[in-house]
């Protein structure tokens, strides 16, 4: 089936059109396919902005993000919502992956048809988003009322899920401090929520909880939730979270996030493609987001691309 096909289904919010449209965005030598997908689902056929709530997920190795989003996608089918979630798992041998042991899969029923879950390998990528994992939120976004970003990491990585997402949920398990540490020293962008894991560990994860919510109030970020949850069996907090992260979505707006996530998507995408001196060719970061930002709001992330490309040929 045609990359517009598949578009043209996701924009009708067929849901199944969502394997076949995830094994085309893998696939790099497809780029005009792609890019026929993505119009698709692209602002100016879809009347507006994909209806779609994009979620980014990230934290440590092993903080219980993938337990997490087991609970978590529970709580929104049983509210309902459709869900996609796209996993970047870190297992490569490059990056470690599995620096625990006892690793969990997203644990879901694998005869719900609400609920889509791929997993892609990070490679090489310590952190940040492969072109294919952005396209995959923007196509996925366009049929599914929720769509999940999961990576793992913290610092870098999630500066990258924070453009493509339009919530960001940092996920920290008690007792360890590279988080707080990370916050206090504004290495790390401060999330849109903050999830402390593993609640049912006690006083730990109470302490855990109150030093975020002091880090945050001495860097003026009141407005920051810091959710204590548990995602195992009986699971508690989840609702908070599920209600969290539907008041940041309220608060956005949503073209404007959108948009510049579009932007700094293609810029990204463009530096993959042609590196560094693709950049300088472009007169640098700033000129080029300066450049970007001077173009047509609704504009899909591959036209910027190709538009970006048209200024260094
Ligand atoms: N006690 C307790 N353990 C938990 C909870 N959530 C996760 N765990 C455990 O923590 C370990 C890691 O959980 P995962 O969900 O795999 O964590 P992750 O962040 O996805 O890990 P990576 O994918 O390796 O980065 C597993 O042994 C889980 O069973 C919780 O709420 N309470
Ligand atoms: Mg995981």
């Amino acid at each position: 089936m045609s990359g517009a096909e598949l578009g043209a289904r996701l924009r009708e919010r067929d849901l199944t059109a969502a394997p076949a449209a995830l094994n085309l965005l893998e696939n790099r030598l497809r780029r005009d396919e792609i890019a026929a997908l993505l119009a698709e689902v692209a602002p100016a056929r879809l009347g507006g902005e994909a209806p779609a709530h994009v979620v980014g997920v990230t934290g440590p190795p092993g903080a219980g993000k993938s337990t997490l989003l087991s609970a978590l996608t529970r709580a929104w089918r049983s509210g309902g919502r459709t869900v996609g979630v796209l996993a970047v798992d870190p297992t490569s041998k490059r990056s470690g992956g599995a620096l625990l042991g006892d690793r969990a899969r997203i644990d879901a029923d694998p005869a719900d048809r609400g609920l889509f879950i791929r997993s892609t390998a990070a490679g090489e990528r310590l952190g940040g988003l492969a072109p294919a994992t952005r396209a995959a939120a923007q196509a996925l976004a366009a049929a599914f009322d929720v769509v999940v970003i999961e990576t793992v990491g913290v610092g870098q990585s999630e500066t990258e899920v924070a453009e493509a997402a339009d919530t960001v949920a940092v996920v920290v398990q008690p007792g360890s401090g590279d988080v707080l540490q990370f916050l206090k020293a504004g290495i790390m962008e401060v999330p849109d929520v903050l999830v402390v894991t593993k609640s049912d560990l006690g006083q730990v994860a109470m302490r855990a909880r109150r030093d975020l919510q002091s880090a945050l109030r001495a860097l003026g970020e009141r407005d920051v939730p810091v959710v204590a949850v548990s995602s195992l069996p009986p699971p508690s907090g989840i609702d908070d979270l599920v209600a969290a992260l539907d008041a940041h979505r309220d608060r956005l707006d949503l073209a404007v996030v959108r948009t510049r996530a579009r932007r700094l998507g293609a810029l990204a995408d463009f530096v993959a493609e042609h590196g560094e001196r693709g950049l300088r060719a472009l007169g640098g970061r700033r000129t080029a987001e300066r450049w970007l930002s001077e173009q047509e709001p609704g504009l899909d992330e591959p036209a910027l691309l190709r538009a970006l490309e048209a200024r260094i040929d």
